[in-house]
């Protein structure tokens, strides 16, 4: 039997095959530096109600592909406390913005930014990961780079990513291409990401749609529920 959620600009996923075998949900940076008052994104000046919109429907969904047996996994951005892989060109851009150039790697009132440990790194505790689910720790913006993400996806047989979280026009696009170009077919729910800047979440949307799905569909979490329900 075959099984889609509704989508733009497809039904997804393309071939009717949604499994919990074969599915997985993908959780991406819901820390407290991207979302909770006085991490990165609060300091660098944007406002943190954007990136906190996802929430209440990622609870929501996170609750119901549990139940249903579906694999959740969560990344985290971050660097070693000796920033050993933090290149120098990100760090030197991110102290460009926001008050008293503090950037990645320095104190906040979170903790050091983006630094693995610290208060502002962890994921925000109202969608904490359940013991036993796959939490990746990326350096970078995609989850595919200097991450055994990929490996954990084919071991599993995951074939289709159902993509959250934020930000919608970098570190979850970046994700979205990495994982479209590895083959896996890719669904970004959008009222389950957002972005800093509330046009930049509307083109990262519709970038998806160009040319029939160029790097696979978009839909809300309500498609989601209704067809794994
Ligand atoms: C950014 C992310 N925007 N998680 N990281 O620097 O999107």
């Amino acid at each position: 039997m075959q099984r889609f959620i509704q989508a733009n600009p497809y039904a997804w996923p393309w071939n009717g095959k949604l499994l919990p075998s074969n599915t997985a949900l993908v959780v991406i940076d819901m820390q407290i530096d991207f979302c909770g008052p006085g991490g990165y994104v609060d300091k660098m000046g944007y406002d943190i109600s954007l990136t906190r919109a996802p929430i209440e429907p990622l609870k929501k969904l996170m609750a119901a592909m549990r139940l249903a047996g579906y694999m959740l996994i969560h990344t985290r951005e971050g660097h070693r406390p000796d920033l050993s892989d933090l290149p120098a060109n990100k760090r030197w851009r991110s102290r460009q913005i926001g008050s008293h150039g503090v950037g990645i790697g320095d104190d906040g009132p979170m903790g050091r930014i983006l630094v693995r440990g610290e208060p502002g790194w962890e994921i925000i505790p109202e969608l904490s990961p359940l013991p036993g689910e796959v939490v990746i720790d990326k350096p970078g913006k995609g989850s595919f780079c200097a991450t055994d993400l990929e490996l954990i996806l084919r071991t599993r047989g995951i074939e289709n990513l159902i993509l959250t979280g934020i930000t919608t026009d970098v570190c979850v696009h970046t994700t979205m291409r990495e994982a479209n170009d590895r083959g896996f077919e890719c669904l970004v729910l959008s009222d389950c990401t957002a972005a800093t800047d509330p046009g930049n979440h509307e083109a990262a949307l519709k970038m998806i749609t160009m040319q029939g799905g160029v790097f696979g569909a978009h839909a809300v979490s309500k498609a989601v529920l209704e067809a794994i329900g």
